[in-house]
């Protein structure tokens, strides 16, 4: 048996709908760079999935091979990632997957409504979008979805359509597991609500040092003064520098909690630090991206392994269902 062979799948995507924000990267992006030696790593570009919201061509081509380069700029090894339209198989199983669940149980999706409610047109995509991400999980026989808790009610959908299959059809499927770092969670945008690249309200992980600036100066805060006491558990300053300023964090909190600083010198040192932690990040971005014109040539291995995995998979659905090629 090969090392590979005896590792658990770790399978996670992310949508190429707009510019990668430190949201993904603390709530996933992170996660499948820690993770990749432990596990057989599959990440993937959900580019179907960005058609939810996405409906300039261009501009889809541009976010994918910009999600590319942002992978291999965290470190993540090139062998591990795909596209999802590189794997067609996974949009004829979610058709499959349709046919075994109801439309009652998958209006319970919180962020179906969540984006509708921001403004986004209800399609049967969007409704759609936690069975296409069941068949990403499950066509691979994933053993771990390391997703940020946002995502967490749709890989418990994955499993559900993984149990339900298998007591209709047989035992294919594996049953997955949701891996959600407690301490992260949901990372908050400059407005206090989640941070997502929908909304207007992220700093994206390749930032410039003057948007980072500009980004944190214009986190919304309540109106409380220097001296005041402040709440570290609600600010949204206080979030983000529980990411990006773990030496100072415990300092921070007593200075809230006494009243010893104001928002405005919370945001510098924030501005700091999230400078010191973009900056390698996005030089070694800059390099990457010297080769663009090749970057779809550089995932071929990881192309080749997540077609070859999903082609045998799938013919094993198809002759449980019934269906003939
Ligand atoms: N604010 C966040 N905090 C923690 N984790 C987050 N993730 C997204 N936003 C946050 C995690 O990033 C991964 C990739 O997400 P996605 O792009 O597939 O979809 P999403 O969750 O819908 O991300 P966005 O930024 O909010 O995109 P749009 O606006 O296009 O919908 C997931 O693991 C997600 O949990």
């Amino acid at each position: 048996m090969t090392d590979s062979e005896n590792k658990k799948i770790l399978l996670s995507g992310i949508q190429p709908s707009g510019t990668l924000h430190v949201g993904n990267y603390f709530g996933a992006m992170r996660r499948f760079v820690e993770l990749q030696e432990e596990f057989e790593s599959l990440i993937f570009i959900a580019n179907y999935h960005a058609l939810t919201s996405v409906s300039d061509s261009d501009m889809l081509i541009k976010n994918t091979q910009d999600a590319i380069l942002d992978h291999l700029a965290i470190g993540l090894k090139p062998e591990t990632l795909f596209l999802q339209s590189d794997i067609p198989e996974v949009t004829e199983l979610a058709w499959i997957f349709n046919t075994l669940i109801t439309v009652p149980y998958l209006s319970r999706a919180v962020a179906y409504k969540e984006k509708v409610d921001k403004g986004l047109e209800a399609t049967v995509g969007l409704f759609d979008y936690p069975v296409l991400m069941a068949a990403d999980i499950l066509i691979m026989d994933a053993d771990i979805v390391p997703v940020g808790q946002d995502q967490k009610q749709h890989v418990e959908i994955a499993r559900d359509i993984a149990e339900k299959f298998n007591n209709r059809y047989g035992e294919l499927f594996n049953i997955p597991k949701a891996h959600i770092l407690r301490e992260v969670s949901t990372v908050p945008g400059i407005d206090g609500q989640k941070m997502s690249k929908s909304y207007g309200n992220t700093i994206p992980l390749f930032s410039t040092d003057e948007d980072i600036k500009k980004l944190v100066m214009s986190i919304i805060t309540d109106s409380k003064g220097e001296s005041e006491t402040k709440d570290p558990e609600t600010d949204t300053v206080f979030a983000l520098h529980r990411l990006f300023s773990e030496e100072q964090l415990s300092e921070l909190k007593i200075r809230y909690e006494k009243g010893q600083i104001g928002y405005k010198e919370s945001k510098e040192i924030l501005v700091e630090n999230i400078k010191t932690f973009i900056a390698p990040l996005r030089d070694k971005r800059e390099n990457i991206a010297k080769d663009k014109d090749n970057i779809l040539d550089v995932i071929k291995v990881g192309r080749e392994r997540a077609q070859e995995r999903a082609r045998a998979k799938m013919k094993k659905v198809r002759e449980a269902v019934g269906i003939m090629l």
